[in-house]
C-alpha cells in the first residue's frame, strides 16, 4: 500500500483584495486598503501548483467560494435583489461587504483537519471542516468548504466527513494550519501534533485562534490513538509577534519537524512527547535559534510557512516563499539547513506575493491529504492537476479575473456576476457538477 501526501491548493477567487480583516496577522493589517491584483494572485497560485506537479508530486485543486457572499449579507439584514443587497451593504457597511467578499478561502491549510486512514480507528480518511470561528470573514467559509470536500472525497468506503465544530470561542478551530502529522513511514500509523493557542474558556491578551478543546474534539471524532496524539501550546510571545497559526512558525513532514526555537511553550517537552508518540522510529527535530532568525523576521519572511515535500527520488525539498531569498539572514540559515546531513536536500523558491501580502505563504495555500493508491483512485476524477487542466485553468483565469481591485470596486454589481460565471465554468472544468448555492437555486 503506497501512501502519498497529496497537496490540494485553494484556487484564488476573483474578489481577492486587501481588506485588513485578520486580527493578529501582520501582513493583513500592513497592506489594508492596498490595490490587489486578483489575476496575478490566481496565476501565482496556479503556477505554484503546476511547479509542484512538475516535480512529480500529485497536486489537487480546491475551487474557490462564491463572493461576495450574498446569503451572509442577507443574514445581516441587507435585503432586496442580489444587486440591491450589495449596493446597500456598500453604502451602509462597507467593512461588512469587504468581509463578505474576502477570498480568504484560498488558504486551504485552514479548510479542514485531515487524518490519514492509517491513523484512524476505522481505517478511513477523516475530515473536519474548520469552523474558523475567530474571524468573521473566515467563519463564512465553513459550510461551503464542507460541501466541496464532500464532493471531492465522496466515497464513504474511504472518506468520512464530520460537521464543523460548534462555532463558538470554546471550539474555535483553524484546521490543518495547527495540525501536523509526522510519520516516518507514510503508510503506517504516525503521530499527530495538535497546536493550540488557548484553553477553551481562556481569553488571553493576545489573538490566539485555536482552542485546545477543538483539537481534542477532532482527535475523538477521527478516532486517533491517544498514545500517538500530542497537544502543544503555542508560545504566547510568538502569537504576539504575528504567529496567528502554528504553520507560521513550524512545518512537519514525514520524519522531520522544522521549527523556530520559540514556537511552543515547553519546547523540549513537546519534542520528547512527539518522539515518545512515534516510538522507536527516529524524528529529525530541526530548530532554528532566535539568534539566527528572530521571531519578527520569521514572521515577515514566512520562513516556516514552507512546504516540506518528499520527491519521487526520496529527496526532501523545502519550498520557501520568495521573501526568504530577499532577507540575507534567512537565506543564510536556509543554505545552512540544506548543506547539512541530508535531512533536507534542496530548496525551491516560490513567488506567491499577492497571497503573502495578506499573510498567506506557500504552506497556507495547501491542504495536505495523505492518500493510499485506492483512496486516490476514489477521488473526484477531475481535480488533480495535469498539463491540460493547467492550461485550461490559466485561460479561465485570463478570461474571468480583473487585474486590479480596491475596496471601492467591491460595490460594483458586475463583480458578483463575474464571480458566478467564473465559478459556473470552473465546476465544469473540474467535473464537479452543480456545487454552489447559486447553481443549485438555478436548478430548482
Ligand atoms: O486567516 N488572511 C488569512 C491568512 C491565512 C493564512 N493561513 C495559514 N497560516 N495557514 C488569515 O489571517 C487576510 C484577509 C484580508 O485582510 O483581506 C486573511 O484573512
Amino acid at each position: 500500500m503506497n501512501t502519498v501526501e497529496v497537496n490540494f491548493d485553494g484556487l484564488v477567487g476573483t474578489t481577492h483584495h486587501y481588506g485588513g480583516l485578520a486580527i493578529g496577522n501582520r501582513a493583513s493589517s500592513a497592506n489594508a486598503g492596498q490595490r490587489s491584483n486578483p489575476r496575478q494572485a490566481a496565476r501565482e497560485g496556479l503556477d505554484k501548483m503546476w511547479a509542484m506537479a512538475q516535480l512529480g508530486l500529485p497536486q489537487g485543486v480546491l475551487p474557490p467560494q462564491p463572493r461576495p457572499h450574498v446569503p451572509t449579507l442577507r443574514r445581516l439584514g441587507f435585503g432586496g435583489s442580489d444587486q440591491e443587497v450589495i449596493a446597500r451593504a456598500a453604502r451602509d457597511a462597507p467593512d461588512l461587504l469587504s468581509a463578505c467578499s474576502s477570498a480568504a478561502h484560498m488558504w486551504a491549510a485552514n479548510a479542514a483537519t485531515v487524518s490519514a486512514s492509517a491513523d484512524c480507528a476505522d481505517g478511513r480518511v477523516h475530515f473536519t471542516a474548520a469552523n474558523l470561528a475567530t474571524q468573521f470573514h473566515r467563519s463564512i467559509e465553513a459550510a461551503a468548504t464542507a460541501r466541496i470536500l464532500q464532493r471531492i472525497f465522496a466515497d464513504p468506503a474511504h472518506f468520512v466527513h464530520h460537521a464543523p465544530l460548534p462555532a463558538t470561542p470554546a471550539f474555535a478551530d483553524e484546521g490543518a494550519a495547527n495540525h501536523t502529522r509526522v510519520a516516518p513511514r507514510a503508510d503506517a500509523a504516525g503521530a499527530t501534533l495538535f497546536v493550540y493557542g488557548r484553553e477553551a474558556g481562556e481569553r488571553p491578551p493576545y489573538p490566539a485562534r485555536q482552542s485546545r478543546a477543538a483539537s481534542e474534539a477532532i482527535a475523538r471524532q477521527h478516532g486517533l490513538a491517544s498514545a500517538r496524539t500530542v497537544y502543544a501550546r503555542q508560545n504566547p510571545a510568538a502569537i504576539q509577534a504575528g504567529v496567528f497559526h502554528n504553520d507560521v512558525i513550524a512545518v512537519g513532514h514525514a520524519d522531520v519537524m522544522l521549527c523556530h526555537a520559540q514556537a511552543f511553550v515547553d519546547q523540549a517537552g513537546v519534542r520528547a512527547e512527539l518522539e515518545r508518540a512515534l516510538g522507536e522510529r527516529p524524528l529529525h527535530w530541526i530548530e532554528v535559534p532566535a539568534t539566527a532568525v528572530d521571531l519578527a523576521t520569521a514572521v515577515r519572511t514566512y520562513l516556516f510557512n514552507s512546504q516540506l515535500v518528499t520527491l519521487p527520488d526520496r529527496k526532501r525539498l523545502l519550498v520557501v516563499p520568495a521573501e526568504c531569498e530577499a532577507e540575507p539572514r534567512v537565506w543564510t540559515c536556509l543554505q545552512a539547513l540544506t548543506a547539512g546531513d541530508g535531512v533536507i536536500d534542496a530548496l525551491r523558491v516560490m513567488d506567491v506575493t499577492q497571497s503573502m501580502r495578506n499573510g498567506g505563504g506557500p504552506a497556507c495555500l495547501r491542504l495536505r491529504v495523505p492518500l493510499t493508491d485506492a483512496e486516490r483512485a476514489a477521488l473526484a476524477p477531475g481535480v488533480l492537476l495535469d498539463h491540460t487542466l493547467y492550461l485550461k485553468l490559466g485561460a479561465w483565469i485570463d478570461r474571468h479575473y480583473r487585474d486590479r481591485l480596491t475596496a471601492h470596486d467591491l460595490a460594483d454589481p458586475l463583480l458578483l456576476e463575474e464571480n458566478r460565471s467564473a465559478l459556473d465554468e470552473l465546476t465544469q472544468l473540474l467535473g464537479l457538477g452543480a456545487l454552489y448555492d447559486f447553481q443549485l437555486e438555478n436548478e430548482k
